[in-house]
């Protein structure tokens, strides 16, 4: 979400070092002409699945009901800044159905009070934990149900980290489709229970900031993506969290393929609708769309906030533009209700026919009063706060969260745990406080203090924030601390002193510069930043002994540092919100021990990564982001080119060590087939008379009190609007309106159910051999043999476990379930997942890391213990 497209298209062209200039030949290079993105028509209509036949009764029966008017409404939103929440639709309240509220974020209830900030994405993807990412979903969706938010924009699953640069990667749950597929879809599951609808975003191709909006002045980027690596990476989460049931799905700024994708025909109609089954409702992002009959045609149900190219001047592509477009022919008719059916549908699928609270906050002001309409010209002023705390117990979930995502990534001589005596000097003013105040950058738009968070819609104010500081100062009776970056002068370390450095790496979303980095980090580069290098090479000037700790939105580079004698511990603690603090020491002085794992690598050198992954500078024309590495991003990347990183992948160490031992691979499901059996066919949808509403429907009420800018269905003329309906419009090229054949990969939510056939199970037993109490992540790799004609990376992730906390000398047996498609390529040609054929030649790994593999099995003779 963005507020005002035309300064942020503006910021794009003045900001200094965002260019990370490749040479001019890489950029010829990359205008190729052949990607393509095929018309797909019409709109699959939703409805056909018994899992959401009750809610598309029920919605069949109230839009049965309705007026072009009500219809109109609920498709439409009113526009920026009309209402309390970011975006909200209009209503059908002759019907109960009032206005929705959508609203940010991932981690939080944006822009209010008495709500708990989260662990951002990045974090909870470190856990590896299913049982936590619930019940950290569980904990969103009764924030958002508390304060009366009906959408709650999140989890995100795009960006996937292609770039590691890319600004809002953090927001996601690493650079790996599984493990953002479980991120995603838990935190769908456990939002949804509490009856809130989770919109899941960014469909797709949105890993870099920069550039991503078309405005009137400029035109976002295209990533131009394969249809195979598309399956296997990009698409990979957004199936999955299609499968737990999400309630709507939110589509990127950018292009795909040439194609913007708020009305790119082929990824909404083809591959979420049709291919993917998705019953729910699809939504812009915020200003996102671009076209008015282009985005109804091209399957877009909802857009948000509203407006037309330019917000707060009162325009729109839907509202009355659309209730005009259905008059006149060129939207179906069956079309609009197909896109209120599914809205509707939806929102008796969550249950939000029967008491869902109405919005009681204010999205832009912490006053009890303030404007109801804040971006009307004359705005009425009322409550627009009513305070409701919901925060529960949450602090519990966040804690454990942040606690459990700590990665350990270095501990020579076991220095960590500290003692709670021990003489400890902290520096840095990460581990501090923001000297502005708490909340003092609006979205979090600077670094200042420790790191909980990175800036742009996909924030909440803290409610309150134990530093670490704090905590290290409530648990040790023997810490000094130096909350600056500048080494201080005159400060020395005696044998028995332990220096904690805390250092940084911050980045966010295109619409504020940070220390000149525009959302991703363009000027800061894969650097900490204020000079933390330098601060951990002071420090290991003047101790033997240093501890660093790191907040970080992603990767960063180590190499000034890391190999320096004293340095002997690295901790990663991700982006923890608001209990930062308390989650650090509960690792630092060994009450738990560190069981998080890198959700992406981190590397020797940037140049280590693919060239096609750097950021792209604005270019004469559109720029053109073509996926040249394919399915190598992160670690498939450095197996592939045999580059040794700095850690790898899914590397995280424990103060305990663990053995694995008896591992079993046995036969669920037999792969007898290369393809999954058939799809099952499609069950019927909602039924409707084709006939043309009368234009009265969209006429203005009598006596009504119109907002001025306020976004809304009617029309000052409906008559004529309808007489012009001889006219055609110019259709795009493959328009139709017969429906295509049922692709054979779908058949349920997600795809194919027989995709999700588990074909195998590997069983290891996980024993503490170390001193400690921990807990151990089993991480499933599968390497897919090379008799499939197709190069594939030689490890992929698809399946984690981790176990509950083991004493010493506790062991826990882990089952770790292999699906059909876990093992499947994307068949380009079939359209199909393909699998080798009994599974023969498939290798399958158990490790700690991707490059820690201590079991191995082979498909057909049985598993080994490597070491
Ligand atoms: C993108 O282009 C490729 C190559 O033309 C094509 O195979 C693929 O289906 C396209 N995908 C989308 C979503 O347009
Ligand atoms: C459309 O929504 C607006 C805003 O919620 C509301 O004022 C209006 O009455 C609604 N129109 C109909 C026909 O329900
Ligand atoms: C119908 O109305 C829509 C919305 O104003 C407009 O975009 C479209 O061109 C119109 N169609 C015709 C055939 O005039
Ligand atoms: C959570 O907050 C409550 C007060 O709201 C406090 O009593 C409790 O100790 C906190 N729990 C944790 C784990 O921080
Ligand atoms: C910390 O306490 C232990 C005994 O509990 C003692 O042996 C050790 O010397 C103390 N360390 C420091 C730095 O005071
Ligand atoms: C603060 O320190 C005391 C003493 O070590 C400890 O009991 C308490 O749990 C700490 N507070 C929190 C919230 O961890
Ligand atoms: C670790 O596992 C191996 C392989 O199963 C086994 O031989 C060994 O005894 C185990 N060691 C411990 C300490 O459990
Ligand atoms: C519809 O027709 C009327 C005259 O019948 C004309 O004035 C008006 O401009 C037309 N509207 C559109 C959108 O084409
Ligand atoms: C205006 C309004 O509906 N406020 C509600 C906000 O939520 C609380 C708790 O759910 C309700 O009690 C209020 O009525």
């Amino acid at each position: 979400m963005a507020v005002f497209p035309l300064c942020l298209a503006l910021l794009s062209q003045i900001v200094p070092g965002a260019l990370s200039s490749p040479s001019a030949e890489t950029l010829a290079s990359r205008g190729s002409p052949e990607f393509f993105s095929p018309p797909y028509y019409p709109a699959p209509k939703g409805g056909w699945l018994s899992d959401w036949a009750s809610a598309y009764k029920k919605a069949h029966d109230v839009v049965s009901k309705m007026t072009l008017a009500e219809k109109v409404n609920l498709t439409s939103g009113t526009g920026e800044l009309m209402g309390r929440c970011a975006g909200q639709t209009g209503s059908a309240l002759r019907l109960g159905i009032p206005s929705l509220c959508l609203h940010d974020s991932p981690l939080g209830i944006h822009n209010t009070d008495q709500n708990t900030a989260f662990p951002a994405g990045i974090t909870v993807g470190a856990t590896f934990d299913k049982d936590l990412m619930y019940e950290r979903g569980v904990a969103l969706g009764e924030e958002a149900r508390g304060k009366g938010i009906n959408v709650l924009l999140g989890p995100s699953v795009n960006p996937m980290g292609r770039k590691p640069r890319g600004g809002r990667n953090w927001e996601s749950f690493g650079a790996d489709p599984t493990l953002q597929a479980f991120g995603g879809a838990m935190t769908i599951k456990g939002m949804q229970s509490t009856g809130a609808i989770a919109s899941l975003k960014h469909v797709v191709g949105n890993e870099q900031e920069m550039h991503r909006m078309s405005t009137v002045i400029t035109q976002g980027y295209s990533s131009n993506i394969d249809d195979r690596t598309l399956h296997e990476l990009y698409l990979w989460p957004f199936a999955e969290g299609i499968r737990a049931g999400v309630g709507s799905v939110m589509m990127a700024y950018n292009d795909v393929n040439r194609s913007t994708c708020s009305q790119n025909s082929k990824l909404i109609n083809g591959i979420l609708k049709d291919e993917l089954g998705f019953q729910g409702f699809v939504m812009t992002d915020w200003l996102a769309q671009i076209g008015g009959v282009s985005s109804a045609l091209a399957g877009l149900d909802m857009s948000m906030p509203g407006d037309g190219p330019i917000p707060l001047l009162g325009t729109a592509y839907w509202s009355w533009e659309l209730s005009r477009a259905v008059l006149n022919g060129s939207v179906p008719v069956d079309r609009l209700n197909d896109m209120v059916t599914r809205i509707v549908a939806t929102w008796y699928k969550m249950g939000q026919d029967k008491d869902y609270p109405r919005p009681n906050f204010s999205g832009t002001t912490l006053e009890k009063t303030g404007l109801l309409y804040p971006g009307a010209l004359i705005s009425p002023i009322g409550i627009v706060n009513e305070f409701v705390n919901v925060q529960g117990n949450h602090n519990i979930t966040a804690r454990a969260v942040a606690r459990d995502a700590i990665t350990l990534l270095k501990n020579e001589e076991n220095i960590l745990p500290l003692k709670r005596n021990d003489s400890l000097k902290i520096f840095g003013t990460d581990a501090g406080a923001n000297p502005a105040g708490l909340n003092a950058c609006p979205d979090n738009g600077c670094n200042q203090g420790v790191l909980t968070m990175g800036w742009g819609s996909g924030t909440c104010r803290l409610p309150y924030l134990v530093t670490p500081q704090e905590a290290i100062a409530n648990i040790s009776s023997n810490a000094e601390f130096y909350i600056t970056d500048l080494f201080p002068i005159g400060v020395s370390g005696g044998p028995e002193d332990i220096a904690v450095v805390f250092i940084n790496s911050d980045s966010g979303e295109h619409m504020l510069l940070v220390d000149g980095n525009p959302g991703d980090r363009a000027l800061a580069g894969l650097y900490s930043w204020h000079n933390g290098d330098d601060l951990v090479k002071s420090a290991a000037a003047m101790f033997s002994k240093v501890v660093v700790v790191v907040h970080t939105v992603g990767p960063i580079l180590m190499e000034e540092w890391i190999d320096l004698e004293p340095v002997k511990a690295v901790l990663v603690a991700h982006l923890p919100g608001q209990e930062a603090g308390w989650s650090l020491t509960d690792i630092l002085f060994g009450d738990y021990s560190p069981s998080g794992h890198l959700p992406y690598t981190i590397p020797r050198r940037e140049s280590d990564y693919p060239e096609s992954v750097h950021l792209i500078p604005l270019s004469l024309g559109q720029i053109q982001d073509n996926y040249d590495e394919g399915l190598y991003i992160d670690y498939r990347h450095f197996l592939k080119a045999n580059i040794t990183p700095r850690y790898p992948f899914g590397h995280g160490l424990s103060y305990t060590t663990f053995n694995f031992s008896e591992p079993r691979l046995s036969v669920v499901k037999p792969l007898d087939t290369a393809y999954p059996a058939a799809r099952p066919p499609k069950g019927s949808t909602p039924t409707y008379p084709d006939t043309k509403p009368a234009p009265s429907e969209v006429a203005w009420p009598k006596n009504f009190n119109r907002i001025w800018r306020y976004l809304y269905p009617y029309l000052d003329n409906p008559a004529d609007a309808s007489a012009n309906s001889t006219e055609k419009y110019p259709y795009p090229d493959g328009y139709a309106t017969e429906p295509k054949p049922a692709p054979r990969a779908g058949g349920a939510e997600g795809g194919n159910p027989a995709l999700w056939d588990v074909a195998f199970s590997v069983q290891v037993k996980v024993t503490n051999t170390g001193s400690r109490d921990g807990r151990a992540v089993a991480q499933l790799y599968v390497e897919l043999p090379a008799s499939l004609g197709l190069d594939t990376p030689s490890r992929q992730l698809r399946q984690f476990e981790k176990t509950k906390i083991l004493s010493a000398g506790q062991s826990e047996v882990l089952t770790l379930d292999v699906t059909r498609k876990d093992l499947s390529v994307w068949d380009v040609v079939v359209q199909d997942w393909k699998t080798p054929v009994h599974g023969e030649g498939i290798k399958i790994w158990v490790g700690e890391s991707v490059a820690d593999m201590r079991v191995g099995c082979t498909v057909g003779e049985g598993c080994a213990v490597l070491h």
